[in-house]
């Protein structure tokens, strides 16, 4: 059958007149639009639709090639990717940026303009998302056969709005406007089961058999988005699963006559995948969540089985040579007891044979230590939800529980503390022990918090298999982080070491030689300043405050939450404040503070420390002493999209977290690529990015870890204030009102968590030697031509946090899977 290229199908490049006539194509049939009435949203899609033509001819390309090399396979499956945009992406990977720059311009469109069109796909919360969007793009550049498995929820992550200093959510319907990028694949949509009972039937083989009945199924059709590697014609798949009711559902209730409850019923199904849960490390417990959780892990593991039993009949004797299944957290763990179900009641396996298989291909990424967000299913809801995968859960702990006393004899207390099921007034069941006991690898995203894991969340699980616990020290990729979000810095590098830095990004090594050349270091300094210049542009627009582009530009954007102690930053900029104030501003650096992120809607805390930001902003803002010293802005609606202009302008990143507590951070990797310098904790990733920077480029503070651990129990926050006279007059215009004068007592919870004895976050301990860690930054900027110095060493020392480095030791030391050329290129 002869193949429709959109591509000219000698190979050429395509000319402007190509691109053009694809655009218009696009314009006219797909959107049934004319130059009359197309708006710049029309625009936009009609190059989105002329770029997916490209995308597609390698997508179908590299799935085949795949299938033919009988290639083994890894499901990375997570509750969530935070994708952003896509078109720049895609333009930059497929390298047509410039050819439709050019193609365009003739016809009077601006590339950049139509970029700007695209609302973020916003289906996660912080760096979890974000890592596993990181995570595709370099799967796809390097060659790998990875697929993306994940919901498609109807609501992303929340649009935040400010309104008199305080967050409001609302509803962020992403696909309002239609998604030019997934393709709907109703052929390959699979039924799944929630309730009933388990039936017991004799076989034909005398074996008793199980059976899953009475059960109400939902639909769970697949949605397909392209990932294109970095110019290497490989194309990979994240497949989407959305909920949909089952038709003989309707049917029933249709012929009973009740249409309302019909068409409430499939209300009630699709609401599985409506919205995206919005809290950042913490779970909630709620029934729907399970319900999402098993949704996602019995259709993906469904879809592989039916690709499977496509190529291979029952035949599952390579099935764990061939397939690998990596769990993004403890989100997907019900893809353990599902394959067990799937394989011994749909397959006709034993216990033992199917324990073989899900243990040779599930493996677990741990993505914190904090307790309140490890997850725990009461073992009565999983019974009414999943009564079979329940029953499957207790069997695997019933064996567990009996390896566990062969290893410890006598030891029932090592048990208690071991078991899947935890025992009390409302048992449940631990969601990470669980994913501990089945997968042949467990791996945490830093050294540090690697090794905290070993030490204490699964200590007895380490003793007693070693052999499974790895770290992988996250990455970000630097095609979005450097290449797309900072052109000026890209092609300033690219003029001294050439391109291949975008995909061997330990190259970058190579600029320490030019940071004793004064010509660069300018050059440097002038593409900071204009970054400096296009975010200032923002945050006049979506803040109403004026920025000086020279000033330094300190930034702190991430999930709020207090173990990344925003406070600590508003605490440093209060006592600023209180300096200018009390006449303390001789060879002053003037700075430009930026806070930005979401609160969980439900967070009371974190929601008052963005009033907190918001009212200090106020009161320092506008106050006529703080010209040209200190100003302050929050800004709103923090998301993917406003990271790549943010991260190309910041001078100093703030990663402040208490040491122990961020389990790497990722955001702390973008802003060192775009050369800002890092104040922060030993804390996860922080620790690995001062070793490549060296300690003369990176603002160090606070307590260690094991410091931190040392303090519970005898921490005195109220005589840390009183022995230290600046964090007492700064606590002393928090409690005195100075920033809620309309409003008393609004900021008495967040004064009564730092004197707090038992503040788990420790910010008064740190205060003194945070202040002196900015004073320190504060006077090294003050030396540009030594800050810029510093500048390119980090980033030139950032190689080791491209995701392509986390990918490749994924692959070495999990996955094992062998490149696949999908065309030459
Ligand atoms: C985050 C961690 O908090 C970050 O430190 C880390 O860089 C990132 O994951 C990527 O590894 C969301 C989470 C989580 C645990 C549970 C939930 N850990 C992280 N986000 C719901």
């Amino acid at each position: 059958m002869p193949t429709p290229e959109m591509s000219p199908s000698n190979g050429a490049k395509p000319t402007s007149a190509d691109l053009q006539r694809s655009f218009l194509r696009h314009l006219q049939y797909t959107l049934v639009r004319d130059k009359y009435s197309a708006t710049k949203a029309d625009l936009y899609l009609a190059l989105a639709y002329a770029v997916r033509d490209v995308l597609v001819d390698r997508w179908l390309d590299t799935q085949q090639s795949y299938y033919v090399n009988d290639a083994k396979r890894v499901y990375y499956i997570s509750m969530e990717f935070l994708m952003g945009r896509a078109l720049g992406n895609s333009l930059i990977n497929l390298g047509m940026l410039e050819e439709w720059q050019t193609a365009l311009k003739e016809m009077g469109i601006n590339v950049e303009e139509l970029l700007e069109q695209e609302w973020d796909a916003g289906l996660g919360n912080g760096g979890l998302g974000r890592l596993a969007a990181c995570f595709l793009d370099s799967c796809a550049t390097l060659r790998l056969p990875v697929t993306g498995y994940g919901i498609r929820y109807e609501y992303g992550m929340f649009r935040q709005k400010i309104e008199q200093g305080r967050q409001l959510e609302e509803p962020d319907h992403w696909l309002r406007n239609g998604n030019p990028w997934e393709i709907e694949r109703p052929e390959y949509t699979v039924r799944i089961k929630f309730g009933g009972r388990s039936d017991f039937v004799p076989g034909a083989d005398g074996r008793m058999h199980v059976c899953w009945v009475d059960t109400q199924d939902v639909l769970a059709v697949p949605y397909d988005m392209p990932i294109p590697g970095y110019r290497n014609g490989t194309v990979n798949t994240l497949r989407l699963w959305k909920a949909a009711a089952t038709e003989e559902f309707d049917l029933d209730e249709f012929n009973a006559g009740s249409y309302t409850e019909a068409v409430a019923a499939k209300n009630a199904a699709e609401h599985i995948t409506m919205v995206l849960y919005p809290n950042d490390a913490s779970e909630n417990g709620k029934e729907l969540r399970l319900r999402q959780q098993y949704f996602l892990a019995s259709a993906s593991l469904q879809d592989v089985l039916r690709a499977w039993v496509y190529k291979h009949g029952e035949d599952f004797s390579r099935f764990a040579e061939k397939n690998c299944f990596q769990l993004n957290d403890t989100h997907p763990t019900c893809a353990v007891p599902e394959l067990m179900r799937l394989l011994m009641d749909e397959h006709g396996m034993g216990w033992e044979e199917a324990w073989d298989i899900t243990s040779h291909t599930m493996a677990y990424t741990n993505h914190t230590l904090l307790p309140e967000a490890l997850e725990r299913w009461p073992v009565n809801m999983f019974g009414r939800l999943l009564p079979r995968l329940r029953d499957i859960i207790l069997e695997i702990n019933a064996r567990f529980m009996e390896e566990v006393s062969l290893r410890w004899p006598g030891g029932t207390e090592r048990e208690r503390r071991m078991s899947i099921v935890e025992e009390g007034g409302e048992p449940q069941i631990r969601m990470a022990y669980l994913a501990v006991v089945a997968c042949h690898s467990v791996n945490g995203v830093a050294a540090l918090h690697s090794q905290l894991l070993q030490q204490h969340l699964f200590h007895d699980f380490f003793e007693l298999w070693p052999h499974k616990f790895n770290n992988k020290t996250n990455g970000v990729t630097p095609r979005r982080w450097m290449a797309a979000s900072n052109p000026l810095l890209s092609s300033l590098i690219d003029k001294r070491l050439g391109e291949s830095w975008r995909t061997e990004l330990s190259r970058l090594q190579g600029l320490r030689e030019y940071a004793g050349d004064k010509k660069f270091r300018a050059e440097w300094r002038a593409v900071k300043q204009a970054n400096k210049q296009r975010l200032a542009e923002m945050v006049a627009r979506d803040c109403g405050v004026e920025f000086d582009p020279t000033a330094m530009f300190d930034v702190q954007v991430k999930r709020i939450h207090e173990y990344k102690r925003q406070l600590l930053n508003v605490l440093h900029v209060i006592h600023l404040y209180d300096r200018i104030k009390r006449g303390d501003s001789a060879n002053w650096t003037p700075r430009c503070v930026l806070i930005g992120g979401k609160a969980a809607p439900g967070y009371m805390m974190a929601k008052r420390i963005i009033r907190l930001v918001t009212a200090v902003a106020e009161v320092v803002n506008h106050d006529p002493a703080t010209k040209g010293l200190l100003q302050l802005a929050f800004l709103p609606d923090y998301r993917v999209s406003a990271m790549e202009v943010i991260c190309p302008a910041a001078d100093l990143s703030e990663q402040i977290s208490t040491a122990g507590k961020e389990a790497s951070g990722t955001g702390n990797m973008k802003f060192m690529m775009n050369g800002a310098i890092t104040i922060g904790t030993l804390d996860g990733a922080n620790i690995e990015i001062r070793e490549e920077a060296g300690e003369q480029n990176f603002f160090l503070f606070g307590l260690t870890a094991e410091q931190v651990e040392a303090a519970r129990g005898h921490y005195d926050p109220a005589a840390i204030v009183a022995a230290d006279a600046d964090l007492g007059r700064v606590m002393h215009l928090l409690e005195s009102g100075h920033f809620n004068l309309f409003e008393p007592g609004l900021f008495d919870p967040i004064v009564h968590a730092i004197l707090n004895p038992h503040d788990p976050w420790l910010t008064a301990a740190d205060f003194r030697s945070y202040v002196d860690a900015q004073h320190r930054a504060a006077v090294a900027y003050r030396d540009q031509e030594g800050w810029v110095r510093m500048s390119i060493f980090n980033t030139a020392a950032s190689g080791k946090f491209s995701s392509d480095r986390t990918i490749q030791e994924y692959n070495r030391e999990i996955w094992k899977l062998a490149q696949v050329s999908a065309h030459a290129e």
